[in-house]
């Protein structure tokens, strides 16, 4: 069975091409900074937004089939895998990544769940093989069912908690079943809407023991995945513990988790919390926890997460100048965590948004290596800080230099007189240069 009869395998055809099912920029095979654009970019399907996601929003029902011809839940969600593997063999994604609930439906209970995940389980394994598919990273839902409302890890009732910990054994088995390069842990309703009601230090603890039991667990059972962090601010809850990259790495330093967890950075979340794209990364980067990237964007305009499809060139141009700078993925990869707007209902505005997507990184990762290559701006950079390294600033940053050092230094300089200017402006200039006129 085919479901999307009317698209073909989207393939490179370059800038000169009116085809909108083809990729103007994203060219698998060919080499930029050292590796292959498909190694470099290791792009990922989300299931839930590109399978499940039917368009609802709070004001309106869904505007886009997503049932697959099928009469019964289990029945479409094999239809979906099927469905699922021609999507990524037309669009060339080499990876997926699903929430437990996005592969196979609740049952009514816990264990005629878990019956589901195995059998979809050995579809997934089997079409995996066919395609030469892989598994980016999966996760559990533990924020859908009305069971989380007040949290799962965080929750304040034990029960909960155990409950989730048991959805999560079970998704971090499959997840090595099918060899998961990664495990998320996204704090869907880990936060709070009101402390009056919340013990916030003790619901930390419960997360922090959750993820160290989840770690020993899986690797009790051979998973040599990453694990991640996906950091939000808020949405569903008011706050979300996972704030941002900085108050996440805190965290994982204070549960002694920091050697067992990076990062997955969204772009939307980085603008959800006040900061932008690149600079959650950079704080990944160096903090040397930076591992995968749910590629999208948001809507200034719009104080949510909209998740829309990256287009922004000149974002993902500094996203991929910091992945390179990071020394590319490792296990990681880039996660289209990002659905077609509601009136875009159609199968062919996934392609589209897809080939868009694919299209704008490919193109921030040829940006991000020209950027590098003509050198101006790393070199501006370390030019900037050059009185660190010779002289006072040497030995400051070696920790040799003493108060009463810099005090007689400052003494006998009797004020600065050598500040330099940011060239903020000319730095924006060499960007553009950069971007559009060679
Ligand atoms: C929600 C979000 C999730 C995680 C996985 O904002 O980004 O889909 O990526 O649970
Ligand atoms: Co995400």
């Amino acid at each position: 069975m085919e479901y999307f009869k009317n698209i073909q395998k989207v393939q490179y055809e370059g800038t000169k091409t009116r085809n909108p099912f083809a990729f103007r920029f994203y060219n698998p095979d060919e080499t930029v900074a050292g590796k292959s654009m498909r190694e470099q970019l290791r792009f990922a399907m989300s299931y839930w937004h590109t399978m499940c996601a039917e368009g609802t929003d709070m004001f309106g029902v869904g505007t886009s089939d997503k049932s697959y011809g099928a009469s019964n839940p289990m029945e479409q969600a094999r239809n979906k895998a099927y469905a699922a593997f021609e999507l990524m063999n037309k669009l060339d994604l080499d990876f997926f990544c699903f929430h437990d609930r996005d592969i196979a439906p609740e049952g009514a209970t816990l264990s005629e769940s878990n019956a589901r995940l195995d059998e979809i389980t050995v579809l997934l394994k089997e079409l995996m093989t066919q395609n030469g598919k892989k598994l980016l990273w999966g996760t559990a839902n533990c924020f859908g069912n009305k069971r989380y409302m007040h949290g799962a890890g965080t929750a304040p009732n034990a029960d909960v908690f155990a409950f989730a910990a048991a959805q999560i054994k079970k998704a971090v088995e499959i997840t090595t079943a099918l060899d998961g390069e990664g495990y998320v842990f996204w704090g869907g309703r880990e936060g709070y809407e009101t402390l009056l009601n919340t013990d916030m230090a003790r619901e930390q603890d419960h997360m922090a023991h959750l993820m160290r039991m989840t770690v020993d667990y899986a690797r009790s059972i051979g998973f040599t995945g990453d694990f991640y962090i996906e950091p939000k601010p808020k949405e569903p809850t008011k706050h979300q513990y996972d704030f941002d990259s900085a108050t996440v790495l805190a965290f994982l330093r204070k549960y002694g988790l920091d050697k067992d967890f990076k990062l997955n950075i969204e772009a939307n979340h980085a603008t959800l919390a006040g900061h932008n794209f690149q600079h959650e990364l950079r704080v990944a980067r160096d903090n040397g926890a930076f591992g995968s990237i749910d590629a999208n964007q948001g809507d200034m305009l719009l104080g949510w997460d909209t998740d829309q499809f990256p287009t922004n060139v000149y974002e993902t141009t500094l996203c991929m100048y910091e992945v390179l700078r990071a020394g590319g993925f490792t296990k990681g990869g880039l996660n289209f965590d990002a659905k077609t707007r509601r009136g875009s209902y159609t199968p062919e505005d996934i392609f589209l948004s897809y080939i868009a997507g694919m299209d704008a990184f490919a193109l921030g990762l040829r940006m991000a290596d020209k950027i590098i290559r003509d050198g101006r701006i790393d070199a501006f950079v370390a030019d900037r800080y050059a009185s660190w390294n010779t002289g006072i600033g040497k030995r400051i940053e070696e920790g040799s230099a003493t108060m009463a050092e810099l005090e007689a230094y400052a003494l006998k300089m009797g004020d600065v007189n050598t500040n330099m200017s940011g060239r903020q402006e000319y730095l924006e200039n060499v960007m553009n240069e950069i971007l559009f006129a060679y």
